[in-house]
């Protein structure tokens, strides 16, 4: 079976480089030239462990080739993003556009698999009706599914094989000749639905994250108000069985857990209430987190505010929908204040220091937004000295905030509130 994947990003490339290893031939297609020009040297220009080991194998080996074009195939994997409009509903544009370029190549018997997160009835309505252009009847003569994907950046390779996998099919023949194809290397198990509820799952999954992010964000401001510390009552409560509260923070980052919940509002504004909350809750939160800057220093104006890490999360070079990236907008409207950088998985961005203990010299708040574990090694009495005001605030419990204060920081930790 050849197979054709549309869209070469975080999903498709990995999917894409899984299948070839597993001997299948694939054409990897992209609009974007570069990605297929970089990919047919073997190259990528994507940071996720292993990939890059991998696709210079396939490649090398001719399992796997990119084009900019779709092409003839028996299997074609739709895995283009989904990106929000202003109005946060879902922008399906490139899943239309992918949708009609397979159209002229499909034949009796090909399968086809939307992996792209999409709103509810989005293969019943939208990729059902194109692929209808073709001269085929759909439901006999072809076999669709949406099997979302649900692999974390940053350890995609292992869980695309470990993880289970959600296959809603078209019908019960598309559904099981999907989850066949995906036995060639996922090792989990693999459970058959239909579409719409196939994408009703991978949207509450993220849904459910954020509105317990959320939940945990709303308890660090209480605990704050009330002077009492979060991180204590989030492990105390987690030592109940039942209790799993989620860690609060200075925001949800990333393509999917900020995005999806807007895929099921807006099929029902009115009766999603809880997931809209949760959502403006945790937009909320790089306000709030500038607000508290701004306390700690009294006024920012003709400050020096350094903040450590600026991506997502911890570990990753994607700053897509970072908190921190919303904060440093904030902090820019400040007149007179000077802002630093600090992030080595981030090379080029404004404000960036290539040395920590320089982005920290003449700082008066070191503000540590992202945790990376390289982090762990930075001389933090070393960036005591250099700082102006000694303010330090940590938005992720990261630090060991005892330490901070041993070495004389005024230390602030998010979700702690002092008596
Ligand atoms: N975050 C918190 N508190 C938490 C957990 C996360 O503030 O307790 C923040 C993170 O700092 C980050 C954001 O949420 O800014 C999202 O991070 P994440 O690690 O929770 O998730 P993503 O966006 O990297 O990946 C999620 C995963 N979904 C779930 O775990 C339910 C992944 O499995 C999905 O495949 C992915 O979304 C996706 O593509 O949809």
């Amino acid at each position: 079976q050849k197979i054709c994947v549309l869209g070469l990003g975080y999903i498709g490339l990995p999917t894409a480089a899984m299948f070839a290893s597993n001997g299948y031939p694939i054409i990897g297609v992209d609009v974007n030239e570069k990605v297929v020009q970089a990919l047919n040297q073997g190259e990528i220009i994507i940071e996720e462990p292993y990939l890059d080991v991998m696709v210079r194998e396939v490649v090398a080996s001719g399992k796997l080739k990119a084009a900019t074009q779709p092409e003839e195939a028996d299997v074609y994997i739709i895995a283009v993003p989904t990106p929000i409009n202003e109005d946060k509903t879902a922008d399906l544009s490139y899943v239309v556009s992918a949708t009609q370029s397979i159209v002229p190549f499909v034949k009796k018997g090909d399968i086809i698999i939307l992996e792209s997160t999409s709103p509810p009835n989005t293969v019943e309505n939208v990729v059902v009706p194109i692929l209808e252009e073709s001269s085929l009847h759909v439901r006999e003569d072809l076999y669709v599914a949406h099997s979302p994907e649900r692999v974390i950046p940053g350890k995609i390779l292992f869980e695309l094989v470990e993880n289970n996998r959600i296959v809603g099919g078209i019908n019960e023949k598309s559904a099981l000749k999907v989850k066949k194809l995906y036995e060639a290397f996922v090792k989990g198990d693999i459970y058959l639905t239909d579409a719409t509820t196939a994408e009703m799952c991978k949207l509450m999954e993220n849904t459910y994250r954020d509105v317990n992010i959320a939940l945990a964000n709303e308890l660090s401001t209480i605990c704050e108000a009330m002077g009492i510390n979060a991180w204590d009552v989030r492990a105390f409560s987690n030592k109940h069985p039942r209790v799993n509260i989620h860690l609060p923070g200075p925001g949800v980052g990333g393509h999917c857990i900020a995005v999806d919940p807007w895929f099921i509002v807006e099929k029902h504004p009115h009766l999603a209430q809880m997931m809209t909350l949760a959502r403006l809750t945790n937009d909320g939160r790089p306000a709030y987190v500038f607000d508290k800057c701004r306390q700690i220093l009294g006024t920012l104006k003709h400050k020096k505010v350094t903040i450590l890490g600026m991506t997502y999360k911890p570990d990753v070079d994607d700053m897509r929908e970072s908190p921190i990236l919303e904060l440093v907008k904030l902090l820019e409207e400040v007149s007179g204040i000077t802002i630093a950088l600090y992030d080595p998985f981030i090379h080029d961005y404004k404000y960036l220091e290539k040395d920590v203990y320089e982005a920290c010299k003449d700082s008066d708040l070191v503000v540590l937004g992202v945790g990376h574990k390289v982090f762990r090694d930075i001389d933090m009495a070393k960036v005591y000295e250099g700082m102006r005001e000694k303010h330090i605030y940590d938005t992720t419990n990261f630090f060991n905030h005892d330490a901070l204060i041993d070495i004389g920081f005024d230390a602030h930790l998010l979700g702690k509130g002092r008596r």
